[in-house]
């Protein structure tokens, strides 16, 4: 990969602004350090004393963590506590009940607000509705919601009344959906009747309908609508009601579920190297405590701030930088229904000069393709927007490469913005591995330095700790209070694809490979060593698309692997043999459309392969294993240079160089 490389090259060194360094939570690098000492020191004794300063308990903890059942971690074991009444009572309480909760923008612009105490109320009123329905502490939710206030109300109900939420991403297929709400065993579905996004009306409740309608789903009682457009939809009496029918006769207080805080918050489902999707379970004390810690160290938050996380609440972004951490600090932030594109390309832009937006948080994907429009049209070049309200700028989800990094650091931070590049993942719960704004000096594509307290190594193939300048595989080699719990349903699954016994079962395996610096010790991602894509920054697993492939009757045999993209960072590249001879012409590109619309519907349209391309076969060894390091240079374009005496059918490489 071309940007690891230059990534590794890297040597220019950007300092943090000295105001910002003043008054920074962690100010200064010295500042970093005593941290880390504190954690070497004494490590329960340091996560003790921060989840006592940073949450409210109702009933405190005694023991911090347990490790008699390892990986099997527990934190704050004996404590009680209740997420929502952490992220709105308290904000009540602490006099910012008429602060500005939600600026909420719509796809088409109308901004409203919602203050702490409003907020609060919905929240209550839904929380009321949801227990009416007999929703129950464990119960579990699947919310397949727009980005809405209702959204983000709909995540904290379930947590004030326990119920374990799984937010399904509104791009993924009813048959996604279904497998979701099956392995979730969900009791209901909180979703809306249509999305909006960029002008364009995508139904969901017609999906969740297509989905139950699978199969399956028998665990679901009812399905709870919020009406977005008002566009029209089925409402099968007895089961689907309306939000605000179901709320509208609900007392605006709720007294919270106070549960343990391990506790299953909630399970998000994500791409795993095989077999079919993964239900991460996150525990209520752990996570909920790096989610606000994480936005006073990471991002700074002050009182003044109004901070901007523009990632969908269906991943882990949204969940633990939109719907937890803000709300846990107090803070003011944006929420946006669209996408960065429209009404045109400077959406983002225009946003954040009209809210006055300080910290902005997005993904290497949307600068790449900002910076591609900015280019092609000087009207939304961010030259002419007001940017000077911002003071942190964040990336997240895959590597930025230094030269959107320098973009974004110089056209929209002005040169005078710290750039957080947050290495974390949906298993980690928060951020792992990133630059400090008021302390650590950043270099272009690089995540810099574990936070305080996350004990990040890179080993070798028998987890033996590599030297500096050695590339190899990023693990962590303590547990953290916001880590993953299991695999919902499938605590082996948890075992092995984490802490495998190759490793001593002691280390936790991240599916990244990492390399240090010499000099500075610094981490540079150098991509997943699995078979996991990185799509626009969403992770695909390329056995879930070759799944959906097989699925369809005329497909034999398929093959997906990952193929750099300037925009995308990675895109899919998909080999399909075909259960009939190998089409070509127009034929092979009727066909390969047919396929590409079958993943959308089979995955989302998220999953779709880029490129498509027939063969007789694929590459295989004689053992019959598909050669995949061979598809990934012929997905590049390249000449394949590297030996292929084990291959079987040497032939099958030239048909398979075209694409359709
Ligand atoms: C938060 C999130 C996790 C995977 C992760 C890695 C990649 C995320 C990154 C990054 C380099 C960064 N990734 N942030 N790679 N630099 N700053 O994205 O979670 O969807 O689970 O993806 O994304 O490969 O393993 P998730």
């Amino acid at each position: 990969m071309a940007d690891v490389e230059s990534a590794k090259q890297e040597s220019r060194i950007f300092n943090p602004p000295a105001n910002l360094v003043k008054d920074a939570a962690i100010s200064g690098m010295n500042a970093y350090r005593a941290l880390c000492a504190e954690a070497d020191r004494d490590y329960a004794g340091f996560w003790a004393r921060l989840a006592r300063e940073n949450l409210d308990w109702h009933k405190p903890f005694t023991q911090t963590l347990d490790e008699s059942q390892a990986p099997f971690y527990k934190w704050f074991g004996d404590g009680e506590l209740n997420v929502s009444w952490n992220c709105l009572d308290r904000n009540l309480a602490n006099g910012n009940a008429d602060k500005t909760a939600v600026i909420f923008e719509a796809d088409g612009g109308e901004v409203s607000q919602v203050s702490y105490r409003e907020l609060h109320r919905r929240v209550c009123q839904l929380a009321n509705g949801l227990k009416s329905l007999g929703i129950q502490k464990g119960d579990r939710v699947v919310i397949y919601m727009p980005m809405s206030v209702e959204g983000i109300a709909a995540m904290q109900a379930c947590a004030r009344i326990g119920a374990t939420h799984s937010v399904v991403f509104g791009g993924f297929s009813a048959k996604s959906l279904q497998e979701r709400i099956i392995d979730a065993g969900a009791v209901a579905v909180i979703t809306a009747d249509e999305q909006l996004r960029g002008g364009k009306h995508l139904p969901l409740k017609a999906i969740v309908d297509e989905a139950l309608a699978l199969g399956g789903c028998d665990t679901i009682r009812n399905v709870v609508i919020y009406r977005r457009t008002g566009g029209n939809i089925a409402v099968a009496a007895g089961r689907d009601l309306w939000l605000h029918e179901l709320v509208a006769s609900q007392a605006d207080t709720c007294e919270p579920e106070w549960v343990n805080a391990e506790h299953p918050l909630f399970i998000l489902y994500t791409s795993g190297s095989t077999g079919k999707p993964k239900g991460v379970q996150h525990a209520s004390g752990g996570y909920l405590l790096w989610a606000a810690l994480s936005m006073k160290w990471t991002f700074d938050i002050k009182p003044a701030d109004i901070f901007w996380c523009t990632a969908d609440i269906g991943w882990v972004t949204g969940h633990t930088y939109i719907a937890y951490g803000p709300l846990a600090v107090g803070a003011t932030q944006v929420v946006f229904e669209g996408i960065p594109t429209y009404p045109n390309a400077g959406r983002f832009w225009d946003m954040i000069a009209r809210h006055k937006v300080s910290i902005f948080y997005t993904a290497p994907t949307a600068i790449r393709s900002l910076i591609k429009a900015a280019d092609a049209d000087a009207k939304v070049h961010p030259s002419q927007y007001d940017l000077s309200s911002l003071r942190i700028l964040g990336s997240v989800g895959e590597p930025i490469n230094p030269e959107a990094w320098m973009w974004y650091y110089k056209n929209i931070g002005r040169e005078q913005c710290p750039i957080v590049d947050t290495f974390w993942q949906t298993e980690t719960g928060g951020h792992m591995i990133s630059p400090l704004p008021g302390a650590t000096p950043m270099v272009p594509g690089s995540c810099t330095l574990p936070l305080p307290g996350i004990m990040a190594a890179i080993v070798d193939e028998t987890g033996n700790d590599l030297p500096n300048g050695q590339g190899g595989i990023l693990v962590v080699k303590r547990p953290w209070p916001a880590m993953i719990r299991t695999i919902w349903n499938d605590p082996e699954r948890f075992k092995k694809s984490y802490f495998p016994e190759e490793f001593g079962g002691k280390l936790y395996l991240a599916g990244d490979g990492a390399i240090r610096n010499k000099e500075s010790g610094y981490f540079t991602i150098t991509g997943r060593i699995d078979d996991v894509l990185n799509v626009s920054g969403h992770r695909m697993g390329t056995m879930e698309i070759e799944s959906a492939l097989v699925a369809h009757p005329l497909v034999a045999e398929a093959a997906v692997v990952g193929k750099p993209d300037e925009t995308t960072g990675e895109a899919i590249c998909a080999f399909v043999v075909l259960k009939r001879s190998r089409p070509s012409g127009e034929e092979a590109r009727q066909i390969a459309k047919e396929l590409r619309d079958w993943v959308a519907k089979e995955i989302g349209p998220i999953a779709k392969p880029k490129e498509l391309r027939f063969g007789d076969n694929l590459p295989k060894t004689r053992s019959g294993k598909i050669m995949r390091r061979l598809l990934r240079v012929l997905a590049k374009g390249e000449e394949i240079t590297q030996d292929i005496s084990t291959l079987e059918n040497p032939a099958i490489l030239d048909q398979l160089k075209q694409a359709q």
